[in-house]
């Protein structure tokens, strides 16, 4: 018998469903980078509002990998580190950076409830129960995202609107992080 078939026998967590934590390591991972990309752009623009927000976003998003990574080690799976390439550092505008924010959270949220339909399948009610923290972290940061990216509609973006718009992404912020 090979070495990892012994591994396996020696723990409840399925080969598939560590192959899926770990995309969703990745992924996480991917959102950090994504995030301080954007962070910088908007610092560099001088968005510091949006910026602080992104800035706290992507450690965030970090926070997230981290969670997946030990809980696939603690299972007696094996965490890998993610290669993150192709991050993109430039955009057209602020309006872009939270568009794209929303898609990609909803992308997340597709990721984590194909993780949560996989592992209750599998009658895997431990993975089941880690993953309903993200189930409800996703709900939270996609309604974020959504009031983030509805300023710019009812602000507008003319004249002194970019302004107010940071100003009001630093409100957000503050309200959903008075630690920070
Ligand atoms: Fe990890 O919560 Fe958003 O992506």
């Amino acid at each position: 018998m090979k070495a990892k078939e012994i591994v396996t026998l020696q723990r409840s967590l399925l080969v598939d469903t560590e192959k899926l934590l770990n995309t969703q390591v990745e992924m996480e991972g991917t959102s950090s980078a994504y995030y301080l990309s954007m962070a910088s752009w908007c610092h560099m623009m001088g968005y510091e509002n949006a910026a602080k927000y992104l800035y706290t976003h992507s450690d965030e998003e970090r926070m997230h990998m981290m969670k997946i990574f030990q809980y696939i080690n603690e299972a007696g799976g094996h965490a890998f580190q993610p290669e993150i390439t192709g991050i993109r550092h430039n955009f057209n505008s602020l309006r872009e950076i939270f568009e794209l924010i929303l898609e990609h959270e909803i992308a997340v949220t597709k990721s984590i409830n194909n993780i949560v339909d996989h592992a209750f399948s599998k009658k895997d009610f431990a993975t089941f129960s880690f993953m309903q923290w993200y189930v409800t972290e996703q709900r939270e940061e996609e309604t974020m995202s959504r009031r983030a990216l509805e300023l710019f509609d009812i602000i507008g973006e003319e004249g002194v609107g970019l302004w107010t718009i940071d100003q009001e992404l630093g409100k957000l912020h503050a309200a959903a992080h008075p630690q920070v």
